[in-house]
C-alpha cells in the first residue's frame, strides 16, 4: 500500500514535471515600424525559427505600429517584464546605458561593413552585455543604415541648420549632436513627428531612406540631405524577467534563432533601403549631396562631451581600429 501510494506520487511529480516543461509559452515583442518593416519581418523570422526548433513551444508575436507605446515607455515595460521583447535603435537607451553611446557617434562607422564588424565582434558582444544590469538581454544588433537630415528648406549646408527646430530621438547623445550642428533640438517619440513637421512644431528631422518613407515624413519635409551622420543600429532585447523563466536550452534556441534573423534582416535592410529611395525620389523629394566633411569638422563638441572616462575612450579606439 505504501509503495503504491509513493509510486502514484511520483508519477505525479513526474507528469507535473512534464506538464510545466511542455507549458506554451508566447513572447511579445514591441516595434513601432509598420508591417514589412525590415525589423518587424525579422523578429517575425526570429518568431518562426523559435517555433520549429520547440515543436511550436514558443512563439514570438510581434506588436507592431507602435501599439505597445513608444520606444521610451516600452523600454521601461520590458525591464519590468511587461513586454518581453521589443526592437528598439539604441538612441532610446543611451541615457540608461552608457556603453551604448558609441554606436551612435556621428561620422564613427567609416562603411556598413566597419559597423557589421564592430557589432559581430567582441565590441559587440560587450556593449550588449551591459544590458543586463538595466533588466534587459540584448540579443541582436540589426542594420539602420545611415540617417541624413530632411526638412521642409533645403539643407545645402551646416549653416542652414543654424537655429532650425530638428527633431531627435530622446537621448541627450542626440541633443548634444543637433546643438553642435547648431540647431534647435526638440526631442520626441517617432510616431508625433509628422504631425510636428506638418504644424511647425518642427522643421526637419533626420532618419534612414526607410523610415523617412514608411512614415511618410517625406510628405511634409520634401527635402532629403545626405549628411549620413550616423549609422545607429537596431537592438533587439529580452526583459531579463522573461529570459530567466526560460531554461537554458531554450534561451540557447532563442539567442541562435536571434543570431540568424540578423543574416536574414541584412537581406531585407538593403532591398527595402534601395525600394525606399527610388519611392521618395519617385514622389519628386529633392536629394541633396553636401560637403560632409563641413558638417564632421563641427562634431568635436560631442566627443569631448561624452568620450570622458578611460572605459569609453577605450571602446571608441577599439571601435576605430576595427578594420
Ligand atoms: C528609426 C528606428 C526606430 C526609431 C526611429 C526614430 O528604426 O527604432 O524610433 O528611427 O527616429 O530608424 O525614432
Amino acid at each position: 500500500m505504501k509503495i503504491a501510494k509513493m509510486l502514484c506520487l511520483a508519477v505525479g511529480v513526474a507528469l507535473s514535471a512534464v506538464s510545466v516543461h511542455a507549458q506554451e509559452i508566447t513572447l511579445r515583442s514591441a516595434d513601432i515600424h509598420p508591417d514589412g518593416y525590415p525589423t518587424v519581418d525579422a523578429v517575425k523570422y526570429m518568431g518562426e525559427l523559435v517555433s520549429q526548433r520547440t515543436n511550436g513551444r514558443i512563439k514570438i508575436e510581434v506588436q507592431n505600429n507602435g501599439t505597445l507605446g513608444n520606444e521610451k515607455d516600452t523600454i521601461e515595460q520590458t525591464r519590468f517584464g511587461v513586454i518581453d521583447m521589443n526592437r528598439v535603435n539604441a538612441a532610446p537607451f543611451n541615457n540608461l546605458i552608457p556603453e551604448t553611446v558609441v554606436l551612435g557617434l556621428p561620422f564613427l562607422f567609416r562603411s556598413t561593413e566597419h559597423m557589421h564588424n564592430t557589432v559581430d565582434g567582441p565590441i559587440g558582444d560587450e556593449i550588449l552585455a551591459a544590458f543586463e544590469p538595466h533588466g534587459l538581454i540584448g540579443l541582436a544588433y540589426y542594420d539602420s543604415g545611415a540617417r541624413s537630415f530632411y526638412s521642409k528648406k533645403p539643407i545645402e549646408k551646416l549653416a542652414d541648420l543654424k537655429g532650425m527646430k530638428v527633431r531627435v530621438q530622446q537621448s541627450d547623445l542626440w541633443i548634444a549632436m543637433m546643438e553642435a550642428f547648431g540647431a534647435n533640438p526638440t526631442p520626441m517619440p517617432m510616431g508625433e513627428v509628422y504631425s510636428s513637421l506638418e504644424t511647425g512644431v518642427v522643421d526637419a528631422a533626420e532618419n534612414n531612406w526607410p523610415s523617412y518613407e514608411s512614415a511618410r515624413h517625406f510628405e511634409i519635409a520634401k527635402n532629403y540631405t545626405l549628411t549620413q551622420h550616423s549609422m545607429n543600429p537596431e537592438i533587439l532585447v529580452i526583459s531579463k524577467i522573461s529570459w530567466d523563466k526560460l531554461s537554458p536550452d531554450d534561451q540557447k534556441v532563442l539567442k541562435e534563432a536571434a543570431k540568424e534573423s540578423v543574416v536574414k534582416m541584412r537581406e531585407l535592410w538593403s532591398a527595402r533601403e534601395k525600394s525606399s529611395e527610388e519611392k521618395v525620389r519617385a514622389a519628386g523629394v529633392n536629394v541633396i549631396t553636401v560637403d560632409k566633411a563641413e558638417f564632421s569638422d563641427a562634431m568635436k563638441p560631442v566627443y569631448d562631451k561624452f568620450i570622458t572616462d578611460p572605459k569609453m575612450k577605450d571602446l571608441l579606439e577599439r571601435i576605430r581600429a576595427t578594420k
